[in-house]
């Protein structure tokens, strides 16, 4: 009897630490009861001021969970004295903003309850928190992330000139399916595209002489004159920009659909979306039925969320979401 019993307290045992160690719906109910409502309120704040923060966390996101899944990876500064580049210095990352907010969230945190909430579960809540700001769907997030002890420089994010098939692939490889990708991509419902990744479409597209076809030509003078600027841009954020989304710029809904049902898609991708019979019979549901999108949108952005997370004793609760707590 004895020995059955201290074999059940065991096993309870281990089952209870088995199950600790994955997300939960409030992880910090008790380590740390204000964290969402402190994550909330400063995006909140933000939000008020510059409503384009919504843009930038999504897009945040999404290079971090893209990239070793979501563990904050974005977030460490490259340090020149070792000659390290970290990942937010690759290509594919240039122009990604928002990191100014997850410090002024952190720092707050850290003077509350210091390494408790790690960085990778404040970009989860924040982005969460703007979407639902910009009038996108209210969702509960599992959080108990950890951070990530790797950043680095190379990064496999597709380009925006890559057909939807291709796209597709590498949505896969990070556990999403066709569905979460073209609803995914209803991201660019908000936000901004630098021309740079869109100004061969509206002057020599391909090597032609002429626009990208597939683009609404009033779209493509309004581009044209935008980037045909004689102001040399020494950084790419000076580089003049567009959104993503030419009728409800700053509202997550299903707008982005009907705006490229209408060949009014900025990137190639977007485009493409509505054209490739991969992605078009979803796209024409979601234009459709903004309720769909909606609810598909929370979904998968949960499923997002939970890319190759790092839990229970993995990784680690960084003090500065910038730097590894031993950087060495
Ligand atoms: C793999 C497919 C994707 C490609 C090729 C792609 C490409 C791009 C490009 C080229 C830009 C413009 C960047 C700039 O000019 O600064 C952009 C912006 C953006 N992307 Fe994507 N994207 C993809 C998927 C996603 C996903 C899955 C999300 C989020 C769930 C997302 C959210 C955004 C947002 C919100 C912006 C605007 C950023 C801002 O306002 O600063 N994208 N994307
Ligand atoms: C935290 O509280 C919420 C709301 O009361 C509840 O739904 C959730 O299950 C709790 N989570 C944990 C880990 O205690
Ligand atoms: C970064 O990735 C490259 C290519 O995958 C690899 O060769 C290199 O060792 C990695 N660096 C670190 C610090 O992990
Ligand atoms: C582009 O801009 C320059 C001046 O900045 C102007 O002279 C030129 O005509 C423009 N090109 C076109 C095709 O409009
Ligand atoms: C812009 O969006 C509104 C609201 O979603 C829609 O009713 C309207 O038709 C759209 N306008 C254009 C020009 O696409
Ligand atoms: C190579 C490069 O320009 N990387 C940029 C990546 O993003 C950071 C933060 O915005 C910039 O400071 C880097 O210059």
């Amino acid at each position: 009897m004895k020995i059955v019993a201290l074999l059940l307290v065991f096993l309870c045992y281990f089952f209870q630490n088995f199950v600790s160690a994955q997300l939960k719906i409030g992880f910090y109910n008790s380590s740390c009861p204000n964290a969402e409502f402190i994550v909330k309120s400063i995006v909140q704040k933000r939000f008020k001021n510059n409503p384009s923060i919504t843009g930038a966390l999504l897009r945040l996101h999404f290079h971090d969970c893209g990239v070793r899944g979501c563990d904050a990876s974005i977030l460490i500064d490259s340090d020149s004295s070792k000659n390290q580049i970290s990942e937010k210095d690759s290509a594919p990352n240039l122009t990604v903003r928002g990191y100014e907010l997850i410090d002024e969230i952190k720092e707050k945190l850290e003077s509350i309850c210091p390494s408790i909430v790690s960085c990778s579960d404040i970009v989860t809540l924040a982005t969460r928190d703007a979407v639902a700001l910009a009038g996108g769907p209210k969702y509960t997030i599992p959080t108990g992330r950890r951070d990530g002890l790797v950043s680095n420089s190379s990064v496999d994010l597709p380009g925006p000139t890559q057909p939807v098939s291709e796209i597709l692939k590498f949505f896969r490889t990070i556990g999403l399916n066709k569905f979460d990708m073209v609803t995914l991509l209803g991201a660019h419902t908000v936000g901004v595209a630098h021309c740079s990744f869109f100004q061969s479409r509206v002057s020599d597209f391909r090597g032609t002489g002429r626009p990208d076809p597939t683009m609404d030509p009033e779209l493509v003078k309004k581009l044209f004159r935008l980037c045909n600027t004689s102001k040399p841009a020494t950084t790419l954020n000076d580089v003049p920009r567009t959104f993503l989304d030419q009728n409800t710029s700053f509202i997550v809904d299903n707008q982005y659909y009907n705006q490229i049902l209408k060949k009014k898609g900025i990137l190639k991708i977007d485009q493409e979306l509505a054209l490739d019979k991969l992605s078009a019979p979803i796209v024409a549901r979601f234009a459709k039925n903004g309720n769909a999108f909606r609810k598909s949108f929370a979904k998968s952005m949960v499923k997002m969320g939970n890319i190759n997370v790092l839990v229970g004793d993995d990784g680690e609760i960084r003090k500065n979401c910038r730097v590894f707590n031993n950087p060495n």
